[in-house]
């Protein structure tokens, strides 16, 4: 019997013909995020030099009346989380709001039904008087929708300086999109991770447990069993850079040897020379001046911030 060909159309294969057959290889980082990725991403937000978490806990800890503040308006708010993962560092708020009896509904977005799910079940009995709606989709789609939403004020909420996994062009269009989707008396919260000792911020992307390098070459993983691929992830060493002057920290997967790689789905023959990079992730880290060059870039600006004592860690309140 002859072989079926399967062809695949996915955006995921389409990306990594593109990538891979570029020089130099690169492959997104948003293809790290299937359940093993996320599970590997929810390991290193409790690795001890991971500190972007612990700062932001922290910081919504301190400032949750300050914030509360912002967000309130006398006919009630919604509230939009963008990526809303495990919900952690928002029950902080949502606690606080639901105990001085607030108006407003907590509206979680992600693009996993089975995050929004989790979520949800875990709100219905950790803080029960929080009215809830989980929205599925993508942050582009979600935020056209939302538009016209309820017509009271809205308050949109991105946490884990995820914005950093963008190129500032991609950033400009990210907050663009956010800033179309707002009105003038709403309300963006966001947070950024900052410019410190470039030591510190090297140890959160190369812990030694080798969390972070599993979660690296999860894409590597997924390669191999959604495009039927024999990647052997022993031949590829993570590895991660930060320059100081750009902000920009990378992270790569290096070839140990020379060798071919077989993506069959693609019909596809990879060839690796020694030494030779795929560049997974950027993870930018910020300071006021580029924030505000961003912001205004996309029509918003900057009203306030709150951060942690020792400044590694910036959630900032923009307007329109
Ligand atoms: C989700 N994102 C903000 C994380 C970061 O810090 O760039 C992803 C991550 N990559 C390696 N460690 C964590």
């Amino acid at each position: 019997m002859e072989k079926q060909t399967i062809t695949h159309t996915s955006e995921f294969a389409k990306d990594v013909q593109e990538g891979l057959t570029a020089f130099p290889k690169y492959l997104s980082s948003k293809y790290i995020y299937d359940k093993k990725g996320d599970k590997l991403f929810q390991d290193i937000m409790n690795l001890p030099d991971y500190y972007l978490t612990n700062c932001e806990f922290n910081i919504l800890q301190k400032h949750t009346q300050a914030i509360a503040n912002y967000f309130s308006s006398n006919n009630g708010f919604d509230l939009i989380e963008l990526g809303a993962g495990d919900g952690k560092k928002t029950k902080i708020l949502l606690k606080h709001l639901a105990n001085h009896q607030v108006d407003f509904k907590y509206l979680p977005v992600d693009i996993s039904q089975n995050i929004l799910d989790r979520l949800e079940d875990s709100l219905k009995s950790e803080i029960p008087a929080v009215d809830v709606e989980t929205l599925q989709g993508t942050y582009f789609s979600v935020l056209q929708n939302l538009k016209n939403y309820n017509k009271r004020k809205k308050a949109i909420m991105v946490l884990g300086s995820n914005i950093g996994n963008l190129k500032h062009d991609q950033a400009i269009d990210f907050l663009k999109n956010i800033q179309l989707a707002m009105s003038e008396e709403d309300m963006l919260f966001m947070g950024f991770d900052q410019k410190k000792n470039p030591q510190t911020i090297l140890d959160a992307y190369n812990d030694t447990t080798g969390v972070t390098e599993a979660f690296n070459k999860n894409l590597l993983v997924r390669i191999n069993t959604e495009l039927n691929a024999d990647f052997n992830i022993d031949n590829f060493k993570h590895w991660e850079t930060y320059d100081p002057e750009t902000g920009t920290a990378k992270s790569f997967l290096v070839s140990t040897k020379n060798q071919d790689i077989e993506i069959n789905d693609l019909k596809l023959k990879v060839q690796f020379k020694q030494w030779e990079t795929i560049h997974t992730e950027i993870s930018q880290k910020y300071d006021d001046d580029v924030v505000e060059w961003l912001a205004g870039e996309a029509g918003l600006k900057m009203v306030e911030f709150f951060t942690d004592e020792n400044k590694y860690y910036k959630n900032y309140i923009f307007q329109k």
